[in-house]
Formats: C-alpha cells, sequence, structure tokens
C-alpha cells in the first residue's frame, strides 16, 4: 500500500493585506512593537511595489507545484502538503498541528530558503521539530539547505545567461555579476554558522557554469538594528565596483531569496536601480526561480531523497 507523508514547506510569511502590517513587522521583532516611524517607512515600501507582496501567491503556488511534482514522480508515497510560516499564520506551530490532527506519522520539511544558518533555517526546523515533539505524533526530516543542487545552479545560470544575452556587446565587456542574500548580524559568525560560506559556493558554482569571471559576492535587506550586519552591502559594493574596478554594467543575482517579493522587488529594483541610475550604469535583474519547472524539480528530488533515507 501506498505510505502517506507529511510535506511541510515552510517559508517567511507576508502581511496578507494593509491591516496586518502591524502585527507582521510585531513578529518579526520578536513580540516588540515597531516605532510608528518604522511602520510607516515599512508601510511605504510595500506602497512602492504596488501595496501588498506577491509572496503569499507564490509561496503557496510553490509548495502546491511541489506537492504535485512529488506525487507524479513516484508511486510508493503519497505527499500530503501543509504550509508553515514564520511570521504570519498559518505559523509553522499550525502546520504542525494539524498534521498530528490528521494522523501524520512522518514527515520530511523543507524550507524555501536555500542557504543554511542559525538564524533562518534552524530556526524554522527547531520550531518544526520542537512542536513535533510536544505533540508525539509526527515524526519529521528536515531537509536543511540545497544551495549547491545541480538544478537549482542550472536555473541560475540560464536566468542569468537571458540576460548576458540581452546585453550589447558594450555593456557586456563591462559587466560585473553580483550575487547575493539576505545579510544577517555579524554575531552568526563567531559560531562558525555556514551561511557565508554557503553562499560562495553558491556563487563559484554559477560563475563555473557560466565561465564568467568578474562576480562578487554581496549581502542585501539588512536590518534596522544596532548590530553590525554583514557586509558588504550590495549598495555599497555597487559604488565601489563602479569606481575601483570599473565596471559599468550591473547583474543582481539575489540567489539568497527564491521568490518575487519586497527584499527584492524593492531593495533589487528599486534600491539597487537607483544606484545604477546614480552612476550612469546599467541594471539588470535575472528572474526569480517562482515556479519553474526546474526549480519545482530541484526541490523534488531533495525532499524525496530526505523521504526515502
Ligand atoms: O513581504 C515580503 O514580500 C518580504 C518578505 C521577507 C522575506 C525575508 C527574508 C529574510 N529575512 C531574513 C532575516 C531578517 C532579519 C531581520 C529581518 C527583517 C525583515 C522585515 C521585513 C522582512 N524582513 Fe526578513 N524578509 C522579509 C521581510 N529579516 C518586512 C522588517 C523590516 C526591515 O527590517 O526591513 C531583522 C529583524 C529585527 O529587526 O531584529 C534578521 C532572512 C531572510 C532569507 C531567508 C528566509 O526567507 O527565511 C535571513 C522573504
Amino acid at each position: 500500500a501506498k505510505k502517506t507523508m507529511g510535506l511541510l514547506v515552510m517559508a517567511y510569511g507576508t502581511p496578507y493585506t494593509e491591516d496586518d502590517l502591524e502585527r507582521y513587522y510585531t513578529h518579526i521583532r520578536k513580540g516588540r512593537k515597531p516605532s510608528p516611524e518604522a511602520l510607516e517607512d515599512l508601510r511605504e515600501r510595500y506602497n512602492a511595489i504596488g501595496g501588498i507582496s506577491p509572496l503569499a501567491r507564490i509561496t503557496d503556488e510553490q509548495a502546491e507545484a511541489l506537492q504535485s511534482k512529488l506525487n507524479e514522480m513516484q508511486d510508493d508515497i503519497e505527499f500530503k502538503l501543509y504550509i508553515g510560516l514564520k511570521h504570519i499564520d498559518p505559523f509553522i506551530e499550525d502546520a504542525v498541528q494539524q498534521m498530528a490532527d490528521d494522523g501524520i506519522e512522518e514527515a520530511v520539511s523543507i524550507v524555501l530558503a536555500p542557504h543554511y544558518s542559525t538564524f533562518s533555517v534552524k530556526s524554522y526546523n527547531g520550531r518544526a521539530i520542537e512542536e513535533a515533539e510536544k505533540l508525539g505524533v509526527t515524526t519529521i526530516y528536515s531537509v536543511e539547505s540545497w544551495y549547491d543542487e545541480p538544478g537549482f545552479i542550472e536555473y541560475w545560470s540560464d536566468s542569468i545567461q537571458k540576460v548576458y544575452d540581452q546585453m550589447s556587446g558594450e555593456e557586456r565587456k563591462n559587466a560585473v555579476l553580483v550575487v547575493s542574500a539576505h545579510s544577517l548580524p555579524m554575531k552568526i559568525l563567531q559560531d562558525g554558522d555556514p551561511y557565508p560560506e554557503q553562499l560562495k559556493t553558491t556563487a563559484k558554482l554559477i560563475a563555473d557554469q557560466l565561465q564568467i569571471k568578474n562576480y562578487e559576492i554581496g549581502w542585501q535587506s539588512e536590518g534596522n538594528t544596532p548590530d553590525p550586519w554583514i557586509g558588504p552591502d550590495v549598495q555599497d559594493l555597487t559604488r565601489d565596483l563602479y569606481h575601483e574596478k570599473g565596471y559599468r554594467t550591473f547583474v543582481y543575482a539575489p540567489v539568497g531569496f527564491v521568490s518575487d517579493h519586497l527584499e527584492v522587488l524593492y531593495d533589487n529594483d528599486y534600491e539597487c536601480k537607483v544606484v545604477c541610475d546614480e552612476l550612469g550604469a546599467s541594471y539588470y535583474r535575472p528572474e526569480m526561480p517562482n515556479v519553474h519547472p526546474l526549480f519545482i524539480q530541484t526541490l523534488a528530488n531533495v525532499v524525496l531523497n530526505k523521504a526515502q533515507k
């Protein structure tokens, strides 16, 4: 008989309506309400990308596509999807509770973020496992990272190649690829967090595949807190590369993210573009994975591999 397994897909979450902004931001800030100014600043960023983020829709589409792909590609396991979000409902704990209510004994969990960090993936997986242990019904096998999966590298290489193909010969000659992920507070580095090394590996694999020599690592979207964050920030990096290395075409590949959302549509497509415009440089940003079949197939391979172990 076919065995049923839970498929716990975890992602960041985003406000569904403008009214959700404050509770969402408060959750990100671990329960501390943002100041009215900070809230207004965030509201303006969402307004600049059209009011709310497409992330909720895209996360659902990715999760549904992953479930379908997994159930299509093999006959031994029936995967049943549960979505658990980090900062808004349905929370990770809600999803785990639902699995327990449904009597799911085994599940594979995957976070829709490629690189492992104590701050991100570890906290998603930790919350899921803690809730599952409390309820005592479901054993969860957690995928920890997938930043070097061949299909993931191929997705980005193809997406970046399309951008280079659009350039004039002159633009291509002066182009640099900026490969980035979300910055995190520097303190994560003290305990040997693998996050920066994993980003470097993703960047190198993509650059090797494309035979691009001019590429750099950048960090983006750093938070509004007093601690120092990992750098260089992509905007500062852009200015430095323009002045010090003479690049005139900037291609931003935010490979630490997988969807069109605020941190890409605003932090790259608006903020980095402003810097490029100021400098008179060209701005390019390849398409995000979203529900691209190669990307979904890659996630499916990773989940299946975990399920069969
Ligand atoms: O709604 C949307 O479209 C955007 C959703 C969104 C994604 C995202 C991804 C990551 N974050 C990570 C870490 C941090 C840390 C802080 C932080 C703050 C924010 C704020 C918003 C926000 N993040 Fe986020 N992040 C998204 C949205 N993030 C909004 C609050 C306003 C601001 O600071 O800009 C700082 C928390 C603090 O103040 O103490 C740290 C990491 C990722 C990538 C991995 C993942 O997806 O889990 C890491 C998407």
